[in-house]
């Protein structure tokens, strides 16, 4: 039984339109399923006082992450778009805080870091900020998709000192090879992240 505290954070992942709604431009399977998981974490971290944070990718028009600008995706999340929104059925306070990834066009699919496209410098976004300031040192991740950007935001919450759990009720995965997610399950384990 995973029990939150003022010490614990639960970061969820992308949970937006174009990811887990079935008209979204990049619907990953299993969606509704992650959500409704999800969101008795929510409730459950709440309950305890826990900080929930809620990342969003949150691309320009025009980024080398969309295959018509040379990347592999089609448009999605485009900043201040529907498909940006988080989903109408998560559990999202208006009072929790929101890191938008990529605001001035960086890439990149961690919630804690972006990279310059041009300079390929890395940046660092307000999470590790806001976790920091509220002493945490446990983070829990749910959301989409486990291959791409909860994989990256878990092996950030490693590197950065973080003791982290995958919820892995929570989470579903692209899969655009098959596989993928259980191999991004199995990269994040072999990181030191556990599997709940
Ligand atoms: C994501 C593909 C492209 C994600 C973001 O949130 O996992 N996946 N952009
Ligand atoms: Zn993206």
């Amino acid at each position: 039984m995973r029990e939150y505290g003022a010490r614990t954070a639960l970061v969820v992942v992308d949970v937006q339109n174009d990811f887990a709604h079935p008209e979204g431009s990049l619907y990953v399977a299993g969606a509704p399923q992650a959500i409704a998981a999800a969101n008795r974490e929510i409730e459950r971290a709440r309950e305890a006082g826990a900080l929930v944070a809620y990342t969003q990718d949150w691309h320009p028009e025009q980024t080398p992450h969309f295959a018509r600008d040379g990347g592999i995706w089609p448009v999605h999340c485009v900043g201040g778009s529907w498909g940006a929104e988080l989903h109408d059925e998560l559990l999202a306070p208006e009072d929790a805080p929101r890191v938008r990834k990529g605001v001035d066009g960086e890439d990149g699919y961690s919630g804690f870091t972006v990279r310059d496209v041009e300079r390929g410098e890395q940046a660092a976004t307000e999470l590790e900020g806001l976790l920091r300031l509220r002493g945490v040192e446990h983070v829990l991740v749910a959301g989409l998709a486990t291959d791409y950007c909860v994989k990256e935001t878990a092996l950030d919450a490693l590197r950065l000192g973080f003791e982290t759990t995958v919820l892995r009720d929570a989470i579903r995965a692209v899969d655009l090879e098959p596989g993928d997610g259980e191999r991004a399950l199995e990269a994040m384990r072999e990181a030191g992240a556990q599997l709940a």
